[in-house]
């Protein structure tokens, strides 16, 4: 079934969907036009700001509630305002989005508000601990969770994971503080990951978020992702498996289910798992590729049915970073497996 772009006037990418207040809410990338060459490092994906949607129905008026939050209003910022996530907790509205510090360094900063439309109010400085990019924020909250906030983060290639390294590869004693045990090697930058047999694909990041949303609470840990058959972590050279970029959790029927791009095989994938912090074991795919190069997503329940929130690039007609959100109905069968309506 074909979907409609939620919205024509801007191209709008990486859609994080969340009810609040009855209200379903889209946090996605401001996708611009830009001179930048096309590279494999994500340099053209220039986005400087970032808007909120909104819509009361499925099929309703969807609302844009304009600039949210600007390059030029966070201090830490050099460039390059990714894909970002929004949370609720503590009475307040959460922004939590990746960019390039003045280091040229990925890192995921903190805005916040008193509406879920913004406009947020963003930290001095990013999440000490944090790196790489895509934050998806999942609180564990319901019957069922532990009221915790957990930060899911990574990408590899232009989303730099593949940089952050055991201190002794480059011969240091220690890593960057208590949070991050690992440091960054700049000579890995670009579209390098680990390859090789017997070598595993790079992890997700996790770690529980402090009360206050605006520091992490716990060291930054690695996500396995396992294979059904072998029970052992996904290898690097499993291009249409290994987790590239777009975390993503949620939860159904209590189980916990990471989503993720595997990147250059363009596909949205997704792995199942009993605890937050996983492991997950890989399920199958959500999503076939799109027209585009990147696919990013997010699923949430919304007035009884479950949706999925993706991007392409029809409207702009291929360009790889001229995007448009979409969503899509999902259901579960009976083993859990997701399916497409
Ligand atoms: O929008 C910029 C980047 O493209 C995101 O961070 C990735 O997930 C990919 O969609």
């Amino acid at each position: 079934m074909a979907s409609e772009p939620l919205v024509k006037h801007i191209y709008t990418a990486d859609p994080s969907a969340h009810v609040f207040n009855n209200k379903l809410y889209i946090y996605p990338s401001h996708d611009r036009e830009t001179d930048i060459a096309f590279n494999d490092n994500g340099d053209q994906y220039d986005m400087n700001d970032y808007h909120v949607l909104s819509m009361d129905r499925v099929g309703g008026e969807v609302t844009d509630h304009g600039v949210v939050l600007h390059q030029k209003d966070v201090p830490w910022v050099s460039k390059q305002l990714w894909a970002p996530d929004a949370a609720h907790k503590n009475g307040k509205y959460y922004l939590v989005f990746p960019a390039r510090d003045k280091e040229g360094i990925f890192r995921i900063g903190v805005a916040s508000s008193a509406n879920p439309e913004g406009p947020f109010k963003a930290e001095e400085s990013y999440i000490r601990g944090s790196y790489s990019i895509d934050p998806a924020v999942f609180v564990d909250d319901g019957e069922q969770g532990d009221g915790e906030a957990y930060l899911y983060f990574g990408g590899i290639w232009g989303g730099q994971l593949q940089c952050w390294v055991e201190p002794s590869v480059l011969d240091k004693n220690e890593g960057e503080n208590e949070l991050n045990t690992l440091v960054f090697d700049a000579s890995r930058s670009g579209p390098q990951e680990p390859s090789g047999k017997g070598t595993l694909a790079l992890g997700p990041r996790v770690a529980r978020l402090s009360k206050d949303m605006f520091s992490l609470a716990e060291p930054v840990r690695e996500i396995h992702i396992l294979d059904p058959e072998t029970g052992e972590p996904i290898g690097a050279d499993d291009h249409a498996r290994r987790f590239f970029e777009a975390a993503w959790l949620h939860r159904y029927n209590g189980t916990y289910y990471f989503s993720y791009s595997t990147g250059d095989t363009h596909y949205l994938a997704y792995a199942t798992g009993s605890s937050p912090y996983g492991p997950f074991t890989y399920r199958g795919r959500i999503l076939e590729p799109v027209l585009g190069w990147t696919t990013h997503h997010s699923i949430a329940e919304f007035q009884g049915k479950w949706w999925l929130f993706y991007h392409d690039c029809e409207l702009s007609k291929g360009v790889d970073h001229l995007r448009s959100v979409k969503m899509r109905e999902i259901v579960y069968d009976e083993q859990g497996a997701i399916r497409l309506a």
